[in-house]
């Protein structure tokens, strides 16, 4: 099963970028940039990913990307993760970058565009893996500053495939990121969004009917409410699951638990993703093989999963097709 799951082509629909950042490289791109860690080792930072909820992670997450200052961090950020990927097998990664939480550290968006820029076309020619740019706004910052940031992004709103919402669930409804949304629509960008991964069932539902998003993100919490599930899949929405990060977030006890067998009898259109693999305890052929143990899922069941990212991928129809 580990040789077919590492062969089987696989596309990411669902990756932070800042959260591929290894302890290694967090190291390295600290000593180039002169700044302190709060990890006296590589191990020590590896035994600090013990976490208790979203907040709990995002803390050490933010911290963690303070070391990213100039266009080659980001670029070497972005290529380390793409090598590792492509080894298991990736094809195709859609990542999500946060300019909010770079600008908040004084890190302009041209510095992130131009170094995540170079790292894709980088990943292009010597990996033959494409990829996908999804900025996301920071639901617990407010609207206007991501309203802002939209703006701001005009000179790369052609590079963008698509706008997502993420950080902090609990306590910040789609609901208030309906402008922004709105002018993404009017602008012609797609969008994605998470929803209930923490957040309740009809904050799925509000990204759908405000955010007018084409894929939601985690929506493991769909299951709460029967009317959704039957929504979901009448409209063919994608979910992309995140099986290792839910673990680890304690959005469920252990992976058997995990509510991806009954989404997947639901009839729903899933995807396996690593979230911020880097924290999580592995990349896309991690939780595929985690998901083998824990559910026993035959080959089948994986092809059918990789075709569905492959499908629902912000890719060219002539890419779509090489790739299946
Ligand atoms: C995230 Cl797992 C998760 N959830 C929400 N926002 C995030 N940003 C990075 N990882
Ligand atoms: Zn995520």
């Amino acid at each position: 099963m580990h040789d077919f799951l590492k062969r089987l082509p696989k596309a990411e629909l669902h990756l932070h970028i800042e959260g591929s950042l290894e302890p290694e490289l967090m190291f390295t791109l600290a000593e180039r940039n002169g700044i302190e860690l709060p990890y006296a080792s590589v191990e020590e930072a590896r035994a600090a990913y013990d976490f208790t909820d979203l907040q709990s992670f995002l803390d050490v997450y933010f911290q963690g990307m303070s070391v990213l200052r100039t266009a080659e961090d980001f670029h070497d950020l972005a290529m380390d993760y793409f090598r590792r990927a492509s080894g298991e097998g990736v094809v195709h990664v859609e990542m999500h970058f946060d300019p909010q939480a770079h600008l908040a550290r004084g890190v302009g968006l041209s510095v992130v565009m131009e170094g995540l820029d170079l790292a894709r076309r980088h990943a292009e020619r010597e990996l033959g893996l494409s990829s996908a740019l999804i900025m996301a706004f920071l639901r617990d910052r407010p609207a206007e500053e991501a309203m802002s940031v939209l703006e701001m992004a005009a000179p790369y709103w052609e590079m963008l495939d698509a706008v997502g919402l993420d950080s902090a669930e609990h306590g910040n409804p789609p609901a208030r990121f309906r402008e922004v949304y709105e002018r993404a629509r009017r602008l012609g960008i797609p969008r994605v969004a998470h929803a209930g991964e923490e957040g309740p069932a009809d904050y799925i539902r509000e990204a759908l009917d405000l955010l007018d998003v084409c894929r939601i993100d985690h929506g493991v919490r769909c299951l709460e409410d029967p009317a959704l599930v039957s929504r979901l899949r009448d409209e063919g929405i994608v979910l992309t699951v995140c099986p290792l990060s839910n673990v680890r977030l304690k959005v469920v006890e252990r992976l058997a638990d995990h509510p991806l067998p009954r989404l997947l009898d639901a009839g729903l259109k899933l995807t396996l993703n690593s979230d911020d693999p880097a924290y999580f305890g592995g990349g896309m052929l991690a939780n595929f093989e985690a998901c083998h143990h824990a559910f026993g899922w035959d080959e089948a069941v994986f092809r059918r999963l990789a075709a569905n990212a492959i499908e629902a991928a912000f890719i060219s129809d002539e890419r779509r097709v090489a790739l299946r």
